[in-house]
């Protein structure tokens, strides 16, 4: 493996921090940017944000490299060695190359952050997500003047995957940010949940999370990042251009072309909880609607 390092992260100009931070400090209002204490008063009214179950976070899943069923991830996702596990981080950095997951999380402040996740297909579930601000890795990688893009990409490997014998997308499964919204201290890199290492169906052992867009941006079993200078292309805009954008915000003013997204159906909230309406940008309007200043959403979807 040593071999395989071309430019060996050193945090040495990093002041490590190993801050943890338990669910019952941030329901305290222990951290101010956290979780429940972050979205508005909309969001709080339409129901606080009390997790969903390990069970259904971890049975009702969409990992396609594994199955398009809802159940195939919880299924054969063990299949997938996780160990050794490493991220290439390449294109316009100051310092690119192979970063084993042990590099990667050297120091890094882990934090519960409880999002809702809204998935494209309307409906939803609130994940107690454990994880790090994606800006704490670039900064550190240092992006170099020029960057506007993050580009990401999953791991492909076909022998564990057997989801991806199929051609249901262009694999392997890509996805992209625009610096700014990769910077946003609501963009977490998530290792784990309820306080576990990431299950493999949930995207072990490193995954996107961004709590303002459908769920299929938020990329699983990461394995190399890029800086671009371009808009990357992602896996279903590449599959259905017209279905989905690049920037695929959750809004419901804005309707998938074959169904609503003005509600959403909460997962695990029984059969007789009926639809909750949806929220502008996921509940999380006031933190990140300035990102889209001056842009048609109906356009940039
Ligand atoms: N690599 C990869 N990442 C992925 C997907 C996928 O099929 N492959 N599905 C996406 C979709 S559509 C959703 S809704 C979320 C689901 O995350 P969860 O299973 O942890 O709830 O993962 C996203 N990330
Ligand atoms: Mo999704």
């Amino acid at each position: 493996m040593a071999g395989r390092y071309r430019s060996p992260l050193t945090w040495a100009d990093v002041t490590p921090k190993s801050l943890y931070m338990n669910r019952r400090q941030i329901m305290a209002g222990g951290g101010a940017m956290l979780g429940a204490g972050l979205i508005g008063g909309e969001a709080q009214a339409q129901g606080d944000l009390e997790p969903n179950t390990w069970e259904h976070i971890t049975t009702y899943n969409n990992f396609y490299e594994f199955g398009t069923g809802k159940t195939d991830p919880a299924e054969h996702a063990h299949r997938m060695t996780i160990e050794p596990w490493s991220i290439e981080i390449d294109g316009l950095v100051d310092n690119p190359g192979t970063y084993s997951f042990e590099q990667v999380m050297d120091g890094m402040t882990v934090e519960e952050r409880i999002y809702r996740l809204r998935c494209v297909e309307a409906w939803s579930m609130i994940v107690p997500w454990n994880g790090f601000e994606l800006a704490d890795l670039l900064n550190r990688v240092g992006v170099q003047d020029g960057a506007r893009y993050v580009a990401f990409e999953t791991l492909l490997r076909p022998e564990e995957m057997p989801g991806t014998r199929f051609p249901v997308l262009d694999w392997p499964y890509v996805e992209g940010l625009r610096l700014d919204e990769a910077m946003h201290p609501l963009t977490i890199m998530a290792t784990g949940i309820y306080g576990e290492p990431m299950p493999n169906q949930n995207g072990a052992p490193i995954r996107l999370v961004v709590p303002w867009k459908y769920g299929f941006k938020s990329i699983k079993s990461i394995v190399r990042m890029t800086l671009t200078a371009d808009e990357p292309p992602t896996s279903w805009n590449v599959a259905n251009a017209r279905e989905y954008g690049f920037y695929s915000n959750v809004n419901p003013n804005v309707d998938h072309p074959r169904w609503s997204q003005a509600t959403e159906r909460q997962i695990g909230a029984g059969i007789f909880a009926g639809r909750i309406p949806t929220l502008m940008f996921n509940g999380y309007e006031e933190e990140v609607a300035h990102l889209y200043e001056g842009m048609d959403l109906t356009v940039h979807y």
